[in-house]
């Protein structure tokens, strides 16, 4: 039998809890269910807040926004079995982004397992693909350390996703007088530093280069981060790149970067992956002269590059993204050559096209480009106002047209659904602030319960649902790939999706006039409430700047 809050006595569910305080822990993304009931227990007058919410995966979803807009470590909260397997795709999501998300599942008890306990399930090996790192606790001893681990690895070298399966035997167990609690030092990350000779070579090799860049990953994304690469860039006076689309290189909110990217001769790959996103840094993305640099967390990304890029791979560093960033920066010899080749890149990158504003769409449909350009007056209008960005087509069109001091995007992961959590916490942690989500119809079906968590939680931002009745997307590559007499399965239906918002409580607003549009945002946003502006939209394809 669980032991119960009027049983005083503390358990491992107690230890767990005094462990998430000693790190610092404010907030927890869970949804309940019977192998965590001993946690929920334990953390009544804890002082650390619960967002219970309607459905594992938007919980790591919101971990995760948590996480990349905070710079503190995202946990979610989920119970055994079904209920890890529902939080899995979002962990994929926030270790592809680089954000440092804890995964505590609960688990059939130890004393019951390989005997059929109920929900027992290899949950470590589950997440293990995806993750960092991913175990299942084993002793009552062992279980504090091992939550410290989980944050130490989270934000170590590439941060990233972590997983812990806890028993829930280890939960109720009775906490041991003698029970050590991690310290300090337990929770730190690691940090691998580089040589000075290293860094000068670097330079050295960077600063020589014609049509230099350095390009980041996502970990680099953040408001505070941006503003790191931007430092570094005025110190080197060498184009500095965050990306952290799927669409990489032709990420519409780099504009036509990618023509500038086949100019250079030196690029540096500083944290970023050389993957897709990059087209595996291989011609004709990249000239065929072009030397590369690597500095990067993990050695296997080393390895990896090595093998792939053989000579053109000139320098390989083993060493922490951010540590780097600061080393450069302070060993940089102001230099003026590269001027004409960084207002080159940034010109390319600002592209877009002016036919944009004036394009027309039929009676009935809003064109998004005209749209976020009324949009963009609410972000510009706080310092800290969020973009959040979900979905196919009508998400890189906001990505292409849409600028905030804080961007949450699905990320290199490319799994759409998570706009909705993602909102929730934007709004949780920049209160006050305008919380602009862009979505399409089809990615609002993925996590639309959690405007009701938003409404419980009196979390209030301003969804734009792109509705063009279509999976576009997909429905763009059959056009594209199989010909437009062989589109099949992508239509939807131009749902009311203002009244699902409404009836959870929320507001709710429908337009197709452009002349409408800013005042029915305003309303959403007066509204205090999650609200809803259901935007009927043509079946664009997604922008093209690299043609
Ligand atoms: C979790 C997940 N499932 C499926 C996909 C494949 N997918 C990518 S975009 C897309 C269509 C999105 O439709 P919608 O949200 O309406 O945006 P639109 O493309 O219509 O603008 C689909 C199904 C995916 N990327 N992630």
């Amino acid at each position: 039998m669980p032991l119960t809050s009027n049983v005083i006595s503390k358990r491992g569910a107690d230890a767990i809890v005094e462990t998430l305080k000693l790190a610092g822990v404010k907030t927890i993304f869970t949804l309940s269910g019977n192998h965590i009931m001993p946690i929920f227990d334990a953390l009544i007058d804890s002082g650390i807040r619960l967002i219970h919410t309607r459905h594992e995966a938007a919980a790591v979803h919101m971990a995760d926004a948590y996480a990349r807009l905070t710079g503190e470590v995202g946990i979610a909260l989920v119970t055994g079995g079904p209920g890890h397997a529902n939080a899995i795709s979002a962990l994929y999501t926030a270790q592809m982004a680089e954000s440092p998300v804890i995964l505590i599942s609960g688990h059939a008890p130890l004393s019951q397992l390989g005997k059929g306990a109920f929900q027992e399930m290899e949950q470590a090996e589950l997440a293990k693909p995806i993750a960092k790192a991913s175990w299942l606790s084993n002793s009552i001893e062992s279980l504090p350390f091992d939550f410290a681990k989980a944050v130490s690895i989270a934000k170590s070298g590439r941060p990233g996703a972590v997983h812990l399966s806890i028993p829930i035997d280890l939960l109720e167990a009775q906490y041991p007088p003698t029970l050590k609690l991690p310290t300090e030092k337990d929770f730190l990350s690691t940090i691998e530093t580089l040589p000075k000779d290293s860094i000068e070579k670097i330079l050295q090799v960077l600063t020589s280069a014609k049509k230099p860049l350095i390009l980041t990953g996502p970990q680099m994304q953040s408001k505070a981060g941006r503003l790191q690469l931007t430092r570094l860039e005025e110190a080197l006076g060498i184009p500095v790149i965050g990306m952290e689309s799927p669409r990489g290189i032709l990420d519409p909110s780099l504009g036509s970067f990618a023509q500038v990217v086949a100019q250079s001769d030196c690029v540096l790959f500083l944290g970023k992956k050389i993957d897709f996103t990059v087209k595996f840094a291989q011609s004709p993305a990249f000239s065929d002269a072009c030397q590369f640099l690597q500095i990067d967390p993990d050695l296997a990304e080393i390895e990896k590059a090595k093998i792939m890029l053989n000579q053109k791979l000139v320098l390989t560093c083993n060493a922490e993204v951010k540590t780097v960033i600061q080393a450069l920066i302070e060993m940089a010899q102001i230099n003026n050559t590269h001027e004409d080749w960084c207002a080159i890149v940034h010109k390319a990158i600002k592209y877009r096209p002016e036919s944009w504003l004036t394009a027309s769409v039929s009676q009935g449909f809003v064109h998004p480009a005209k749209a976020f350009a009324q949009i963009q007056t609410i972000l510009d209008s706080h310092p800290d106002s969020v973009l959040v960005c979900d979905g196919g087509e009508i998400g890189q069109w906001a990505q292409a047209c849409l600028d905030a001091p804080h961007r949450v995007i699905n990320g290199v992961a490319g799994a759409i659904g998570a706009g909705i959590p993602f909102a929730a916490v934007a709004s949780l942690v920049k209160a006050g602030a305008p919380i602009v989500a862009v979505m399409g119809d089809g990615s609002f079906g993925f996590h639309c319960a959690e405007i009701d968590t938003a409404v419980r939680y009196r979390l209030p931002y301003l969804l734009i649902i792109g509705n063009d009745a279509c999976w576009n997307a997909e429905h763009q590559i059959q056009l594209r790939d199989y010909g437009n007499d062989r589109t099949i399965g992508c239509e939807l239906l131009p749902t009311r999706y203002e009244e699902v918002v409404k009836g959870f409580g929320g507001h709710g607003e429908s337009t197709n006039d452009l002349a409408d549009l800013l005042p029915a945002c305003k309303r959403a946003l007066a509204s205090q409430l999650p609200a809803c502006l259901n935007m009927m939209i043509p079946s664009l394809a997604a922008p093209n700047l690299n043609p």
